[in-house]
């Protein structure tokens, strides 16, 4: 049986060019995370880092969304690194900056790992509407499925019938059994079941889909507190996790949606979708601030490949809009 973490893709580089694309780097791209964090530097070049430029620097990392304790923890952070040493260059000041963001968001960097047992391993996908788990399950099936584990999706959004029929397409295409049952049909129910045909048919991997209307209603919570519950009459253990998908382009909202589902259900794992699609990355520095739960993986595109493992050093240097630093100097 396979032990595989879902690290370590050979189409890493790629993937992190499309990122630094997709993040807009580039003096055209005004609106983009990256020319406000990197392309705008020029300024500090030749001149200390007084408070003055530090306040500025503050508000160029608040209009990024990475939210005010973040900002602080960054500006404290260059403060050290710098303190009352001159800038040199744009790379320099980049290079500062970038370091900074890379040390907030590498302890969330764990990639999920699918350890030998238990099994069927459950994870259960959640997160408000719109924000991308069923697209997330149909990237995550296809991932786990290269990696040699069988895999089983259950279509818990039991809302609509197009929830269903989208992770039914998801299934065919990368040929993944999806275990449904009609539209209004209780969620525990469809988990419950699902799970049970995953053991028999030897399943090692179970990706569960859920509803996901606002997570201000504590129906959804306590809808989502009653998969856990009976999921638990089969595995005590499970689900083995938790997962939010965030989408990115929310801002400071996705924070909050983080923050109130950890509270109500308890998260293990977190994917931020739509970096492609306005989202403006400084959000991960955010939540990285704010929640001590890993980030995943991290989705630019709506088709299969276009999501890979977080990287905590590559995604700074998206932000930055610099190149990569070679692994050995990480
Ligand atoms: N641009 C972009 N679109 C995405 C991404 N992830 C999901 N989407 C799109 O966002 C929309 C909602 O996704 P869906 O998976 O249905 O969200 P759900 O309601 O949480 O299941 C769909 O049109 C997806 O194709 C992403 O990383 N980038
Ligand atoms: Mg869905």
């Amino acid at each position: 049986m396979p032990s595989d973490s879902t690290s370590g893709t050979a189409s890493r580089p790629g993937f992190f060019a499309r990122l630094k694309d997709r993040l807009g780097v580039g003096k055209d791209s005004a609106k983009s995370t990256a020319s406000k964090l990197g392309g705008a530097l020029d300024w500090l070049v030749g001149r200390k880092l007084d408070e003055a430029m530090l306040e500025e620097l503050e508000t160029s990392l608040l209009a990024a969304d990475v939210g005010v304790d973040a900002a602080e923890d960054i500006i404290r952070r260059i403060r050290k690194k710098a303190g009352n040493r001159s800038v040199a260059s744009v790379e320099d000041a980049r290079a500062i900056l970038r370091e900074s963001i890379r040390e907030i968001l590498q302890p969330r960097a764990v990639p999920l790992v699918i350890p030998d047992s238990p099994r069927p391993f459950l994870i259960l996908m959640v997160g408000v509407n719109g924000s991308g788990k069923t697209t997330t399950i149909g990237k995550l099936a296809r991932r786990l499925r290269d990696q040699g584990l069988k895999v089983m999706l259950a279509a818990g959004d039991t809302y609509r019938a197009a929830a269903i029929e989208q992770l039914q397409v998801w299934g065919e295409r990368n040929g993944v059994p999806v275990i449904t049952q009609q539209t209004g049909a209780d969620p525990a129910a469809v988990i419950y079941d699902a799970f049970e045909a995953a053991r028999a048919r030897g399943i090692d991997v179970l990706l569960a889909d859920t509803a996901g209307r606002l997570q201000n209603k504590t129906h959804l919570m306590q809808e989502l507190q009653k998969v856990v519950r009976i999921a638990r009459r089969l595995d005590p253990t499970a689900p083995h996790e938790v997962m939010i998908v965030l989408d990115a382009s929310l801002g400071q909202n996705a924070v909050s949606q983080a923050l109130q589902f950890h509270a109500a259900i308890g998260l293990t794992g977190i994917t931020m979708t739509k970096l492609d699609a306005g989202g403006k990355g400084g959000v991960l520095v955010a939540l990285a601030e704010q929640l001590d739960v890993p980030v995943r993986f991290i989705g630019i595109g709506e088709q299969a490949a276009d999501m890979d493992v977080f990287d905590a050093g590559e995604f700074a240097a998206a932000l930055l809009g610099s190149a990569v630093q070679p692994p050995d100097a990480r």
